[in-house]
């Protein structure tokens, strides 16, 4: 029998930041993706920097976990749906301790142990691999519906990507939330209007997500996904909510923080060239080099 403690003081984020340190925080993740792609010469970027405001508010004030002690039994969980926006996921797993800064350095190289798309065998912090899009969602409706189970208190969060709204895995999934009033469950959309080809509105609308959620029986909140004060009083929201699940859209651009990349959809699912990274850093406040070498040393 697992020991899993019920007291407050236990059960809380490992940071605890505010919104600037929160900012601080972001712009470190912004620069380690552009400085993790052009070393592996392939991956997505978009999408990354449109997840990496409410991702590291999730990681850096809301989840509960011991990043020395991943599958720690009192954790929260969290299934990253969209698998392809692993930049930013590992990024964030680095940043909170999970492993060494230095190993984004070998993404997607076979000498390293983060593939392109996460997988739970190789890397701590993964609950699950994932990158088949749509399938995220069933996944953590079974792991909130286990935790009711054992009584547990943790929380479940599933980040998912517009695009995969359009898959209808996702929509059986909502509707068993719903039916089994999983409110545990707290869904993150990074509504970035952009998929592979195109913006989501001219490939296979799906607005008005909103009200479909809200049909579908959760409880929904629409949100700017960049602002810090919107997400973290949206996460409180959430907590509150009695007898449904939870989806916060959160309204971000593709490319979130980098001139020449922000709401381009050509962004999705290509890395940055060496000087393409260079001008972007240097919008950032760092340069590559200097950013290559704060990955080698931490
Ligand atoms: C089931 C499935 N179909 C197709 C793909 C290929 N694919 C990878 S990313 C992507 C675009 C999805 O757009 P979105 O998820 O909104 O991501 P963003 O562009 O915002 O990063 C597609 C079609 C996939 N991974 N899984």
């Amino acid at each position: 029998m697992l020991q899993i403690s019920q007291e407050k003081e236990l059960r809380k984020n490992p940071f605890g930041y505010d919104i600037e340190q929160l900012k601080e925080v972001a712009l470190r993740i912004r620069r380690d993706i552009l400085t993790m792609l052009p070393e592996a010469g392939s991956g997505h970027t978009g999408g990354p920097l449109s997840a990496a405001d409410f991702g590291t508010a999730l990681f850096f004030n809301e989840m509960v976990y011991d990043p020395k002690n991943p599958k720690w039994p009192d954790r929260d969980m969290w299934f990253f749906s969209f698998g392809h926006v692993t930049p930013v996921h590992y990024s964030l797993l680095a940043e909170a301790g999970f492993f060494p800064k230095r190993d984004l350095l070998k993404f997607r190289k076979l000498d390293g142990h983060l593939q392109g798309h996460p997988s739970c065998l190789d890397s701590p912090g993964i609950e699950v691999s994932s990158g088949s899009l749509g399938q995220g969602l069933s996944i953590a409706v079974g792991a909130a519906l286990g935790s009711r189970i054992d009584k547990h208190p943790r929380r479940v969060y599933c980040l998912m990507s517009d695009g995969e709204q359009q898959e209808g895995s996702i929509w059986e999934a909502a509707m068993s939330a719903a039916h089994y009033k999983v409110d545990n469950l707290c869904g993150l959309i990074d509504f970035n209007n952009a998929q592979i080809d195109g913006k989501v509105e001219n490939i296979m609308g799906i607005e008005p997500l909103y009200d479909k959620y809200k049909a579908f029986g959760w409880h929904a909140i629409d949100i700017d996904g960049h602002n810090y004060r919107q997400i973290l009083d949206a996460l409180a929201e959430a907590k509150t909510v009695k007898g449904k699940p939870t989806v916060i859209l959160c309204r971000t651009y593709m490319g979130k923080g980098v001139s020449f990349m922000e709401d381009d959809y050509r962004w999705h699912g290509k890395p940055p060239k060496k000087e393409e990274a260079e001008k972007a850093l240097i919008e950032l406040g760092t340069t590559y080099q200097e950013w290559y070498q704060h990955l080698l040393n931490h």
